[in-house]
């Protein structure tokens, strides 16, 4: 606890007990679409911000912050760290984002709407030197745009990140609404390298998450609406995919769910969002939780247990 008082001024421990309660965040902000990174013994978690004044109207979201935690009890609050503006060619609209570190760079995918250059969402990119920034946009301009992926008829598609880098070097980026796709990264992690692929993943709607346990892949995704998140398995990240079925039923009165799983010291965490667990939350109200995700011998996942303590 002394340590990570002191790695930032002003820093907020969040939570004191045994496992951290949900809602993570209470105090201060809201918060959706989360996204974990592990890197040298620290959890740090990348959210979108709801700063909706009701649950009527729709998401109004500008920002996305970021906490840490060296124990998952713990959490230090950074602030908001990246914003839509930091994109000069975005307009409104920070949705779901996740972050990676590659040759100790720090590249944090983020959906925006786009300026009516690209008209509808776009992916585009910021670079930082630490997980915690500051962050930059890392090529001026999206990186996925609404008019390479035409074969879908909403302009919200190319929406819901989610970067992985295998076993041997190559980075893939994971996204879609309506259809799910993926795309292979240069090492600079800032170009496509080859065609966009689409995946067929049964009655998908968005949210993926890809990651790997042990010697298998698993490709985790919101599934009808109100959302359950669904999983497939591969033994390659590319597939082919095999359906799982059912991972986390719809979660509190939010009818969109959107999850990370990571393995932290020797443990598997599911983290997620629901709307149910501060007063007013909501739709478009949400708050980011924690639960444990235990996987079976033959490497199928078993159903999340949400806690609301
Ligand atoms: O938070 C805005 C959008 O709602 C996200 O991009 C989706 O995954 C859903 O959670």
């Amino acid at each position: 606890t002394t340590k990570i008082s002191t790695l930032a001024a002003g820093a907020l421990l969040l939570s004191s007990q045994a496992f951290a309660a949900n809602p993570l965040f209470t105090d201060q902000y809201r918060t959706a679409d989360p996204a974990a990174l592990v890197h040298n013994g620290t959890v740090y978690l990348y959210t979108g911000h709801d700063e909706a004044k009701d649950n009527k109207t729709f998401f109004h979201m500008n920002d996305w912050l970021v906490f840490s935690s060296t124990d998952m009890v713990h959490w230090q609050s950074h602030g908001p760290k990246l914003s839509v503006k930091d994109f000069k060619w975005a307009r409104s609209d920070a949705w779901a984002s996740q972050a990676i570190e590659r040759n100790g760079k720090f590249y944090w995918y983020v959906a925006v709407r786009h300026d009516d250059s690209h008209p509808g969402f776009a992916i585009g990119v910021a670079v930082g030197d630490s997980p915690i920034g500051p962050f930059k946009d890392a090529i001026g301009h999206a990186l996925i745009t609404n008019d390479m992926t035409t074969d879908t008829p909403n302009d919200w598609d190319d929406i819901d990140p989610s970067v992985f880098i295998d076993d041997d070097g190559q980075a893939y980026l994971f996204w879609g609404n309506t259809k799910p796709r993926y795309v292979k990264l240069k090492a600079n992690m800032v170009e496509m390298d080859g065609p966009i692929h689409a995946l067929d993943l049964p009655h998908f709607t968005e949210a993926l998450w890809i990651n790997k346990h042990k010697d298998t892949y698993y490709l985790s995704y919101a599934t009808g609406f109100p959302e359950k998140i669904a999983y497939a398995t591969s033994k390659s990240v590319t597939g082919p995919w095999h359906y799982q079925g059912i991972l986390n039923e719809v979660a509190g009165n939010s009818p969109t769910n959107h999850q990370a799983i990571i393995d932290f010291k020797g443990k598997s965490y599911f983290i997620y969002h629901n709307g149910a667990a501060q007063p007013d939350g909501g739709e478009f109200r949400r708050s980011v939780a924690i639960d444990r995700l235990y996987y079976n011998p033959d490497g199928t996942m078993k159903r999340v247990v949400m806690t609301s303590e």
